[in-house]
């Protein structure tokens, strides 16, 4: 018997894959042995019954690898800020934006804690729906948003990201408010407040849409992006960079530039200034590699 089916998590040489609604311990045979065809949490797999055990015996082709969180066929990334407490990183949710746009994977802004400065969190929206990045805002402790938040997560594999305290594990807990997922345990799991999951593992939304756990892991680290390709991950710049009066422009010593002539108009302050700042370290981070 032929099963195909989603791996969810894997546990040191067992894999625990879903299929058909049932999860399955498997484990792969010694051709998967090679360290780039090891299967990863997210592969779409195949897996034969052989005696009483089962065995992994294709992995099909990934759209989309992640090497931290180690991972495949992510498609979607979700990045929480909050309007308060911890006060919005927009530093920080601008590099994960271009970060997302280097992978070319689809993000979605989350605004939670919007009961804490709802004026804060419309100021935010308006500069990202400007640029034309879907926004969801949210108050995770009483489930407001959740609903639309759970709309996008509709045929997706979805990872959260955001800093501590912004409320990431709350929104999952309210994704999950009433219904049981494959093991029951993301709630159960932030009731003791320690996560003691340490691997990525998926859980099932409903048919076709997981959210992965990620444990310790907050924010993506984008080191791999050369620095002067930055620019273009700052999507609502490229339309301006026809202005540059020089064509390996960076904007920012050169004169005549096209992207800082639009400061204040078509490109917010705020992203300007993240652009600068980002730019800066991943230079520094190239330049000091040796
Ligand atoms: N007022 C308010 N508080 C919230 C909201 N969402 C979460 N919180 C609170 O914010 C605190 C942090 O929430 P968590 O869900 O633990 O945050 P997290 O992003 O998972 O943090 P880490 O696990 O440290 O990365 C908790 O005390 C939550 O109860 C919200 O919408 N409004
Ligand atoms: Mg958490
Ligand atoms: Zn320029």
């Amino acid at each position: 018997m032929n099963l195909k089916g989603r791996i969810i998590n894997i546990i040191s040489n067992l894999f625990y894959v879903e299929a058909q609604g049932k999860i399955y311990e498997c484990t792969s045979r010694g051709i998967f042995k090679t360290k780039d065809l090891k299967p990863v949490v997210g592969d779409t797999v195949t897996i034969e019954a052989n005696g009483s055990t089962y065995n992994i015996v294709e992995v099909y082709d990934r759209k989309g690898y992640l090497k931290r969180p180690k991972m495949a066929n992510l498609t979607q990334l979700i990045f929480v800020v909050s309007s308060k407490n911890p006060s919005p990183d927009l530093l920080m949710l601008d590099k994960q934006l271009a970060f997302a746009e280097f992978l070319q994977i689809k993000p979605i802004i989350v605004i939670n804690k919007i009961d804490l400065d709802k004026k804060k969190a419309d100021e935010i929206q308006k500069i990202y729906t400007n640029i034309g990045y879907k926004v969801i805002q949210t108050n995770a402790k009483e489930t407001i948003g959740i609903d639309k938040l759970k709309e996008c997560l509709k045929n997706n594999i979805s990872v959260f990201s955001g800093n501590s305290g912004v409320g990431k594990s709350t929104l999952i807990n309210s994704i999950f408010q009433g219904e049981t997922t494959q093991e029951g345990d993301i709630s159960k799991k932030n009731n003791k407040g320690k996560n003691t999951t340490t691997s990525v593992k998926l859980y099932k939304v409903e048919e076709n849409s997981y959210i992965a756990d990620t444990p310790g892991f907050s924010n993506f680290e984008i080191y791999e992006i050369p620095y002067k390709e930055l620019y273009q991950y700052f999507i609502e710049f490229n339309q301006y960079t026809s202005n540059c009066k020089y064509q390996d422009c960076m904007h920012i010593k050169e004169e005549t530039c096209g992207i800082k002539q639009e400061i204040g108009k078509n490109i917010s302050e705020s992203r300007y200034e993240s652009y600068r700042k980002l730019y800066e370290e991943l230079k520094d981070k190239e330049e000091h590699k040796w």
